[in-house]
């Protein structure tokens, strides 16, 4: 942890109203989970954000884009407050801790995707000590991702037991977003059919998923939605994390 230099970008998901009862005493401020992904051109996909019921999330202030509140693991907020997020270099303006399981399906809004509202929902396979504890879901483009999503959608005792309910999961089916010539337009979908993914908890087919989506997309995908429809994966995904970062609806950050 914390050897090589990663670089994340950082996507705002903000909590819309109303605020779930362990955010109350900040409601009416701007608060986001801040979700690390190494694919911001796939924001066009994204259908929910995953949060790990068993995770501690620090609740802190920012001021990088303005007087902000952030969401994301303890680990992640040291390390923003010595990447300039933060009044005063090293120090973490903190407000308090929640359990991933008091974050469970609350709405959000995100940049690009086209639904006006997103939820956060149970993933069990999140790694406290990578990007922020929080990941945005597109499961499109994303293995992981779909797999996930496919197992809270078909496993009602799953939903019930996170108080998920179906209107969170039923209209976020994946998104075309992005064309892999040799895998479709839901380069996940195939991927994970093709390996016979079962659930989340598949590591290794999960793995070999992972490895011929990522080559594959990242070499030969190409966009189908959005200002930069036509454009090849490879050439946009950088201007794209510009723009985001420039509309103040991302960060970038290391670790
Ligand atoms: B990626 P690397 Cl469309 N635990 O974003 C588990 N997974 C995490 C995580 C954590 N703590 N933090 C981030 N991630 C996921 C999008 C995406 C991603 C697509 C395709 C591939 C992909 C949408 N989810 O990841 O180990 C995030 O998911 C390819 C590996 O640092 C993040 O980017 O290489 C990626 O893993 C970072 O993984």
């Amino acid at each position: 942890e914390g050897v090589g230099c990663q670089e994340y970008t950082l996507i705002k998901m903000r909590v819309k109203d109303p605020y779930p009862p362990s955010l109350s005493r900040i409601s009416g401020k701007p608060v986001y989970l801040v979700a690390a992904t190494l694919r911001p051109e796939t924001m066009y996909g994204q259908t929910n954000c995953w949060i790990a019921p068993e995770i501690s999330y620090l609740v802190f202030r920012t001021v990088k884009q303005g007087d902000e509140i952030l969401i994301s693991t303890k680990r992640a907020a040291r390390n923003m407050c010595y990447q300039g997020f933060t009044h005063r270099e090293g120090e973490i303006e903190s407000l308090f801790e929640v359990k991933g399981i008091d974050l469970l399906g609350v709405g959000l809004s995100a940049p690009l995707t086209h639904h006006d509202v997103i939820y956060t929902l149970p993933m069990l396979t999140i790694k406290e000590n990578k990007g922020t504890g929080v990941v945005t879901s597109v499961p499109s483009d994303a293995p992981d991702d779909f797999a996930a999503l496919r197992d809270i959608k078909n496993k009602p005792d799953l939903r019930n037991k996170y108080g998920i309910t179906e209107d969170m999961v039923i209209p976020y089916d994946p998104i075309p977003i992005i064309n892999v010539p040799e895998l479709g337009d839901l380069s996940a979908v195939t991927a994970c059919d093709k390996f016979k993914v079962k659930s989340q908890n598949d590591k290794d087919k999960l793995e070999l998923a992972k490895d011929m989506t990522y080559k594959l997309g990242f070499r030969d995908g190409v966009l189908k939605v959005g200002g930069y429809k036509s454009k090849k994966v490879s050439e946009v995904k950088k201007i794209i994390k510009d723009k985001l970062i420039a509309e103040k609806s991302a960060f970038a950050y290391q670790e």
